[in-house]
């Protein structure tokens, strides 16, 4: 019982015991002891939302050093899709290091990266030639993408949209929108990039052509498509405030950019890998990008992320231009290879949506009884709730923290987002099982009704 853990469950796996259970305060003295040691030893840039020590997870909960079990609706942030922990990606994982942990895919080359590359071509949209390139991280993804598109175009203009998130590399805080946390006297930031507006219904009541216009205008005024290597967007924006752009916005961008020669790229690195229902949310809006940017729930947790395309992009870097050290890992590849497995056969997709079904009309009905919820929108399992003033819909952020923040306390882990501040979203793994959701969406409702 040193950790707390019930006695007849494994570390880690869908064994855990499925329960919220509290036997400490939030957090707990062993909690505690680790976030003292976490201040003095841990630099202070590196924050945290839920004050914990995480000792295993799995199914759809977090258990903590005090022996608290948490109900997971964040899955640390949209990665363990697949589940925390899943057995077969564990196993996978496992065997993979037990037979080599590294060669350099640019040195000595293995199957497993080969065999996520020819995953990744056929579960992207585009009944085309493709190619794939593996990396660590969503942010290299998004580096390499652009990298690709200026090296194919000759062009060095790049545009995001307002509300992006593309990561915390110097590049990608450059295409980032908004500047506290992530950019704050980070800078000076990289050239070449230009800012467009997005399509945010809620908040702007433009129609998606009426968008989509608005923005192309920007480009042709402003840069002019000549200069133009790509246009980077996440089709549904996670960090931003899982914002979707409203019916024909993205088709009239990426129709745009095929008319001027400007690479379209979708960065799914949130909104990818089955969290909407389908496979890639690019999907949904009927549009096919030129490149796609993945990573999160590729690899049910290990640290992996792609860029996959057209072949004849993609195969304009010359050779030796694109790599890395560990892009690739074979044991990251293992575990996605096990975690598209999954996908592929536990009727995932079909419970993303089932999830986002419950979570929608949980919301709305939530939204029904309290006005300060301005809106509520996303899909599948990827949904979130906007705070904002009734009268005004001037964003409610103070009200987003509280909720959150009590939420937490009581065991139930819920992430914020948004520009503002002002949302509560809700990603949960798809291992969840329903009364855990419901459970953790009642707790939601009571932090909202006391505040
Ligand atoms: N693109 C669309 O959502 C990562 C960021 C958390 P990395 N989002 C979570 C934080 O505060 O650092 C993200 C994303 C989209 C790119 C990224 C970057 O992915 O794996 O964090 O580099």
């Amino acid at each position: 019982m040193s950790l707390g853990l019930d006695t007849h469950v494994s570390l880690g796996g869908p064994t855990l015991a499925q329960q919220r259970r509290l036997v400490t305060s939030i957090p707990g003295p062993r909690s505690q002891q680790l976030l003292a040691r976490k201040a003095a030893a841990v630099a202070a840039g590196v924050g945290h939302t839920v004050p914990i020590q995480a000792v295993a997870a799995g199914g759809g909960v977090v258990v903590d050093a005090d022996g608290n079990s948490l109900i997971d609706l964040g899955s640390g942030i949209a990665v363990t899709t697949v589940g925390n922990a899943h057995p077969t990606v564990a196993a996978a994982i496992a065997a993979q290091a037990a037979q080599f942990t590294h060669t350099c895919f640019m040195i000595s080359p293995y199957e497993g990266y080969v065999a996520v590359a020819e995953a990744l071509n056929r579960l992207t949209p585009g009944d085309f030639d493709k190619r794939s390139a593996l990396f660590n991280s969503g942010a290299e993804a998004v580096e390499n993408a652009v990298k690709i598109a200026r090296k194919f175009t000759g062009r060095q203009a790049v545009v995001a949209f307002d509300h992006a998130y593309h990561g915390r590399t110097n590049l990608t805080m450059g295409l980032t929108a908004k500047s506290m946390p992530y950019k704050s006297g980070f800078g000076p930031f990289a050239a070449e990039i230009y800012r467009a507006p997005m399509s945010y219904p809620y908040r702007d009541g433009l129609s998606g052509a009426e968008a989509a216009s608005r923005a192309i205008s920007l480009m042709e005024k402003q840069i002019g498509a000549d200069n133009l290597a790509a246009v980077i967007i996440e089709p549904i924006q996670g960090e931003g405030g899982f914002i979707v752009p409203a019916e024909g916005f993205l088709p009239a961008v990426v129709d745009w950019c095929r008319a001027n020669g400007v690479v379209f790229i979708a960065d799914e690195v949130q909104s990818g890998f089955g969290r909407t229902g389908v496979m890639f949310a690019s999907e949904t809006f009927g549009i096919v990008p030129d490149l796609i940017t993945t990573a999160k729930g590729i690899a049910g947790g290990m640290p992996l992320a792609g860029v996959t395309g057209r072949a004849d992009i993609m195969d304009a870097a010359h050779t030796g231009g694109l790599g890395g050290t560990y892009g690739g890992n074979p044991v990251a590849c293992a575990a996605a290879l096990a975690a598209i497995e999954a996908f592929e056969t536990e009727g995932l997709l079909a419970r993303a949506t089932e999830i986002g079904d419950l979570l929608r009309s949980r919301l709305t009905a939530l939204q029904a009884s309290d006005p300060r919820i301005g809106d509520v929108r996303g899909q599948g399992a990827m949904m979130a709730m906007e705070f904002a003033d009734p009268a005004t819909k001037a964003p409610d952020a103070a009200l987003t923290a509280a909720v959150a923040k009590a939420a937490i306390a009581e065991g139930v882990i819920v992430l914020t987002c948004g520009t503002y501040g002002n949302v509560i979203r809700f990603l949960p793994p798809l291992t969840i099982p329903d009364d855990l959701l419901h459970e953790g969406l009642d707790i939601v409702a009571a932090a909202l009704a006391a505040h």
